[in-house]
């Protein structure tokens, strides 16, 4: 191209739309009056799915994949819980991925940081197996709650001899829409950590957050609920469920993206006249703007992974078209 990037375009030679949309075509600009797919409408359209996960498959897979995959040169050996919509192979629900994770016996999975917010919910843990945050040994033990947050260093290491398993959550969909992706492995690729802090502020222990969501109110018959933190991340939060056996609970659709974790017992998730029957262990992707029901056949316990803090701070709250804030 020479100083100007295009020939003049003669506007005024246009007869008819047709014409006026073809010489659009040459100062790349596209018309607002008569889009193919309109820019606004009046509520969400949601592409994701309710989808569902068992962990039985997952630590299966994740199980053989220890004799196949090594944290040497994988840096993590994790599964990803895609959304199963055409042309996605990384995204939950739009803006949060969740994924399995499994370390061998006396391994390290390698420390790093990002600018993704992550969090884990340990499904199989050990006294000696950590989550080394900043330089600080975290325990990991079966239902705990660890977070680490844009920036922090993290790596996982088993002094034990029992494989470890997980659920890893972060907003790396949402990082990847807006741009400010930043990742950097450690110097010293695992990072040295002698300190073991059981209270550290990243941790939130299952021992400790499971009687305290127990005596708390009732928020609905059979239906207790607690949100951890602070700490909070930005974008996403947490909160633990307890359902009584037997108990029904009906969700209105909500702009919020949400990430269900079985942590004990059993039940059925409706939605879209879908039925999924989950057990411990087990994930399941509540996208925005469904409507769902939770049943509860024994006493269960989930954790909720949602991006509603980052809703509210945006103003894009709103509960089943109401304008809840
Ligand atoms: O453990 O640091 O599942 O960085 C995906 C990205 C886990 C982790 C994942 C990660 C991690
Ligand atoms: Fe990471």
């Amino acid at each position: 191209m020479s100083q100007t990037e295009h020939a003049e375009v003669d506007f005024a030679s246009a007869q008819d739309l047709p014409a006026l949309h073809e010489l659009l075509e040459h100062v790349q600009m596209k018309n607002g009056w008569a889009k193919p797919t309109p820019s606004l409408y009046p509520q969400p359209k949601q592409v994701f799915v309710p989808a569902h996960w068992r962990y039985r498959d997952a630590r299966a897979a994740l199980h053989a994949a220890g004799r196949l995959v090594g944290t040497e040169w994988a840096e993590r050996r994790n599964l990803i819980m895609a959304n199963p919509i055409p042309g996605n192979d990384y995204a939950t629900v739009r803006t949060l991925v969740g994924a399995y994770q499994m370390i061998k016996g006396h391994e390290a999975a390698r420390s790093h940081r990002h600018t993704p917010n992550a969090m884990r919910i340990v499904l199989e843990g050990a006294p000696n197996m950590y989550t080394v945050v900043d330089g600080v040994k975290i325990p990991m033990l079966a239902g705990d709650i660890l977070l680490t947050p844009n920036g922090c260093y993290h790596g996982h290491l088993s002094e034990s001899d029992q494989e470890g398993y997980w659920i890893d959550f972060l907003d790396a969909p949402l990082v990847q829409h807006l741009g400010p992706m930043f990742f950097e492995v450690h110097p010293d690729t695992l990072e040295r950590a002698e300190r073991v802090d059981a209270r550290s502020p990243m941790r939130f222990a299952y021992a400790e957050y499971r009687p305290r969501l127990l005596e708390s109110a009732e928020i609905a018959p059979g239906v207790r609920t607690l949100e951890l933190g602070p700490p909070q991340l930005v974008t996403f939060d947490r909160v633990v469920l307890h359902l009584a056996a037997g108990t029904q609970w009906s969700c209105a659709r909500s702009t919020a993206n949400r990430i269900f974790t079985v942590i004990e017992g059993e039940g059925v998730t409706r939605v879209a006249g879908r039925e999924f029957h989950w057990r411990t262990g087990d994930m399941l992707a509540l996208p925005s703007w469904y409507e769902y029901r939770l049943d509860a056949s024994s006493d269960a316990l989930l954790l909720r992974v949602s991006d509603e803090p980052l809703l509210r701070m945006l103003d894009w709250y709103r509960v089943d078209g109401t304008a809840t804030q």
